[in-house]
């Protein structure tokens, strides 16, 4: 017997909730796999069963389905100190870039990674880690930051037209990265551009890190950018887990959009990181695929082929046959805390959808004896949902602003207090 939860028209969970004007009968009837139950096998009731099959299952899935499977051992990993800046941003912080290079099969590729922690602080911090698009120099305004070499993507709202970074780009993304406010709660940033680890085009998985396995032939469940993008930021782990410059077991991963399904990705695969934030990471990342809200496979799988492996590509428009869905794959963090982030306008994101991945996720951390969200009301505009998981939705556009952070940094203070 196969349990599935059906949802009719809008959303079960959530039916006496304020739903968004949009949302509703867009949304077609749909049903969702338990999480506690592979396809096929009976529902497990406790935990050492889920643990021991269920998970295991569910994560080999969703890596032959979607993000596909990382090759990833041999690779040599040195780190070196590139620049330090021990007064950066008015005295607030110790400003290091470090080189990670990554080395295999003759091939070489660097990742630079920037590390700014509080200089009040007279132990280690926690840390926020999290992929940056354009560049390190974009997200903070100080002159021995690297410029990176290679391709960036082109955007309006830096200026960049031809694929190349310049020293006119330092500090564009900042209204991104709030390094002040993130710093005066004691909290230390660490942050590469995502390009480094894999430039976000379609070039045949030749360059970046997929390039250090140019040996291995590719199948339908090889990696994609959104897999390297992951274990990059596994990678950054490494490095700061052989330095004392932030405190190891205190680390959140963060991202937005695109990186937000990366950091997701990254807070599956790796139990170090012990907070998982995924903000407005929407079709792929945490909104339901079922929904058919938004963004859907067809769209994301032909505007970036990149992204996942070959064979989520045979799930477009066939979403009700994808054998999980994203409340399975935010499962996989418990019993860590997963905390998503969505905004009113966000429509192609799917903020419900969102939301109730993270609701569906329940079961799991019920048998962990976590009470993952309290109740499935979806939140009006500026309001939050807060239990061991905890979502919020705000007002305005698809971004990462400061209001988003002071979420973040909130729930995270409290969390990383507790635990102290
Ligand atoms: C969009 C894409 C989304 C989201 C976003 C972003 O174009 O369709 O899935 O990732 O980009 O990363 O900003």
């Amino acid at each position: 017997m196969h349990t599935l939860l059906i949802i009719t028209g809008i959303v079960m969970a959530a039916s006496n909730a304020s739903a968004l004007p949009y949302d509703g009968a867009q949304v077609p009837d749909y049903s969702l796999p338990d999480p506690l139950q592979i396809p096929g096998g009976n529902p497990v009731s406790t935990l050492d069963a889920w643990e021991s099959l269920v998970k295991p299952a569910w994560r080999s899935l969703f890596e032959q389905e979607m993000y596909g499977i990382i090759p990833a051992e041999g690779v040599r990993l040195t780190v070196d100190l590139a620049y330090e800046n021990p007064n950066a941003i008015d005295g607030l912080a110790h400003l290091r870039e470090v080189r990670l290079r990554l080395e295999r099969n003759g091939k070489v590729q660097d990742v630079y990674m920037l590390v700014l922690t509080p200089k009040q602080s007279d132990r280690a911090t926690p840390a926020f880690v999290g992929l940056n698009f354009a560049g390190n120099h974009t997200v903070v305004d100080d002159p021995g930051i690297r410029i990176p070499s290679g391709w960036v993507p082109n955007r309006r709202d830096l200026g960049i037209e031809d694929n190349r970074a310049s020293s006119a780009h330092r500090g564009k993304m900042n209204r991104r990265w709030p390094v002040r406010q993130i710093l005066s709660r004691g909290v230390s940033l660490v942050t590469a551009y995502s390009g480094d680890i894999d430039p976000d085009f379609d070039d045949g998985f030749t360059n970046g890190v997929h390039g250090l396995f140019s040996d291995r032939p590719r199948d339908r469940s090889s990696w994609g950018t959104l897999a390297a993008w992951a274990w990059g930021l596994s990678r950054m782990m490494d490095a700061l887990e052989d330095h004392s410059w932030v405190d190891i077991s205190r680390v959140a991963v963060i991202g937005h959009s695109r990186m937000g399904k990366a950091a997701l990705l990254a807070g599956v695969i790796d139990s170090r990181f012990s907070l998982v934030i995924s903000n407005q990471s929407g079709c792929g990342g945490a909104a339901l695929s079922r929904r058919r809200f938004g963004e859907r496979l067809k769209q994301i799988n032909s505007n970036f082929p990149h992204w996942f492996c070959e064979a989520f590509h045979t799930y477009n428009a066939r979403e009700s046959e994808l054998p999980f869905d994203q409340h399975i794959f935010v499962s996989l963090v418990a019993p860590r805390p997963v905390l998503i982030g969505s905004a009113e306008e966000d429509r192609w994101a799917d903020p419900q959808g969102e939301f109730l991945s993270l609701y569906h996720a329940n079961p799991v951390y019920r048998l962990y004896g976590l009470e993952g969200l309290p109740h499935g009301q979806f939140p009006t505009a500026n309001g939050e949902v807060a239990g061991h998981n905890f979502y919020h939705i705000r007002e305005g556009r698809h971004d990462l602003t400061e209001y988003d952070w002071v979420q973040y940094l909130s729930f995270a203070g409290s969390f990383w207090n507790e635990a102290d």
